[in-house]
């Protein structure tokens, strides 16, 4: 095949997500060659897609998609997570992959299995991993990408990467739309960077969707209070939420919500969609992914977990259904001001989206350290500003705060942000006893609001608790008049003779 009809990157895995970025590297001049296990998928895809700037090439076997690509190649894979991508790439490999070339793992990998893949094929590719958020429409027109890999493979992948990410504008940090879907955006910062090395980039996109589980979590609470307190018919909240979306608020999700809300059912035109979809939330697993990986790592992203819980809690129907006939909650009927009621719950979406954040980057930090990472967390907050689900104004604020201080310990110290909670929260607290008072469950917001009360105060129970542990277990404990890590042991119950403790300069769990 002559050089100039050689493709500049292949593609395997013509599902939803492959087929749409196959669209858009080909719409920025990028000429494409595609894969796909099921070889019809990809002569109907090409079928449908005769001219695009860059072209498509369309390879019915790996070893053509291979001849099809420039050196070194570049390779999408684009295939259900999991060992799906293994069997893929040890194909690839089977059937002529170099070890200068790249294949990129484009899925939503669990990060280490990316740093088990960069190790495994060492010597044999150079294996990439690189998150993209923004679904179908992202992929199609201007995902938020965030690739991890080798830094000398990255320059390889940068411009198309540059090319095909979102963009936002300079000025304003705000997602810049074109006139017509699909049409390339001149200027404008693209929504990607580099990450860091092996897992990083599916490491950032699996704490994306972390904070993408709480923020939609947040949202269906306020949905929930205030159709439950006001009685608010769904047309009526997406005013507010449209509202919502001109202020602090203004993102993605909130934006997608007040159209959600005015949706009619086209079945029943004379009521709203939302009453009749069942309240049960599904999940694919990334959530509880950076659940249990804030667990492991010992951080306090309870939150994030609340989401999860509460879409499992929703999974369970039948039995809520069944309880709800038995089990009795208080009788409770607002009296107070509607307005002033959805301005405070407003406030207590605000206030608890900052936790959000603070407990997705305090993650972030905590992984610096245990995979050896270098976050830029203004450059992670700057590239979901665009294309991603969770694309905000709010991530402009978070970009200033770490532009000021790189190495923020927690976003709620920013001044900024600190400011912003001092603020709101007496609103933030009202809205959470109100929602106690009336028995509705709104466990974000309560976990929320725990974790900031939580992380402002300098003393906690747990002088008691590590005294149980003491009790029950000879744990030891660390005294206030000491310094830390000198440990003591009591052997309980004693009675007031202090010689009784010991040191105990040994570690204990
Ligand atoms: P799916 O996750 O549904 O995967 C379907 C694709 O994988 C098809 O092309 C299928 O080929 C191929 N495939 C499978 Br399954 N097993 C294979 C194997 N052993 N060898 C070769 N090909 C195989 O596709 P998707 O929804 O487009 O998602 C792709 C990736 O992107 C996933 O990791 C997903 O988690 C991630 N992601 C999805 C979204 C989204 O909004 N959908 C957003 C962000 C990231 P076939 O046609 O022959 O069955």
């Amino acid at each position: 095949m002559a050089t100039e009809k050689l493709a500049d990157i292949g593609l395997i895995g013509l599902a939803v997500m492959g087929e749409n970025l196959a669209l858009n590297i080909a719409d920025h001049g990028f000429r494409v060659a595609v894969y796909n296990r099921t070889t019809q998928v990809m002569k109907d895809f090409i079928a449908a897609n005769p001219d695009t700037p860059g072209g498509l090439v369309g390879c019915a076997t790996l070893p053509e998609l291979l001849a099809a690509i420039k050196k070194p190649r570049k390779i999408i894979i684009l295939v259900k997570a999991g060992p799906a991508v293994d069997a893929v790439t040890r194909q690839l490999m089977d059937d002529g992959l170099e070890k200068d070339d790249l294949v990129i793992d484009c899925g939503n990998s669990l990060w280490t299995d990316t740093i088990r893949r960069e190790k495994d094929y060492a010597g044999h590719c150079r294996f990439f991993g690189s998150g993209v958020s923004g679904g179908e429409i992202g992929a199609r027109f201007g995902p938020s990408l965030m690739p991890g890999g080798d830094a000398q493979a990255w320059q390889h992948l940068e411009p198309i990467w540059k090319a095909i990410a979102a963009k936002v504008d300079p000025e304003t940090g705000k997602a810049i739309e074109t006139a017509k879907p699909g049409q390339p955006v001149v200027g404008g910062i693209p929504c990607t960077a580099y990450i860091g090395e092996n897992g990083a980039g599916h490491y950032v996109k699996m704490i994306h969707n972390g904070i993408e589980y709480i923020d939609m979590q947040l949202i269906s609470e306020a949905y929930f209070l205030m159709r439950n307190l006001l009685g608010a018919a769904p047309d009526q909240l997406a005013q507010t939420f449209a509202r919502w979306n001109e202020g602090d608020l203004d993102s993605y999700l909130i934006e997608i919500t007040a159209d959600i809300l005015k949706q009619r059912d086209p079945q029943k035109p004379d009521s709203f969609l939302v009453d009749h979809i069942l309240d049960t939330a599904q999940q694919k697993g990334t959530g509880k992914w950076t659940s249990v990986n804030a667990l492991d790592m010992g951080i306090p992203a309870n939150a994030i977990a609340e989401a999860v819980f509460a879409r499992n809690l929703s999974a369970l129907k039948d039995e809520r259904v069944e309880a709800s006939k038995q089990l009795v909650g208080p009788e409770y009927s607002y009296s107070g001001n509607r307005e002033e009621l959805i301005d405070s719950v407003r406030d207590a979406l605000y206030c608890s989206k900052i936790c959000a954040y603070a407990q997705g980057f305090q993650l972030m930090r905590a992984a610096e350290s245990e995979y050896k990472w270098k976050f830029d967390f203004a450059s992670i907050a700057a590239i979901w500003r665009g294309g991603c689900i969770i694309r905000a104004h709010f991530l402009q604020k978070i970009t200033d705060a770490y532009r000021r201080e790189p190495r923020l310990l927690n976003l709620l110290l920013d001044p900024y942000f600190k400011e912003q909670i001092q603020k709101t929260q007496s609103r933030w607290r009202s809205v959470v006893a109100i929602a106690a008072q009336a028995g509705i469950a709104v466990p974000a917001f309560m976990s929320a609001l725990a974790y900031y009360d939580g992380y402002r105060s300098a003393q906690l129970p747990a002088n008691l608790l590590q005294a149980q542990r003491d009790y029950f277990g000879a744990h030891t404990y660390e005294r206030t008049d000491q310094p830390r890590g000198r440990l003591f042991h009591l052997d309980w119950p004693a009675p007031d003779r202090p010689e009784l403790a010991i040191a105990n300069s040994g570690k204990s769990d």
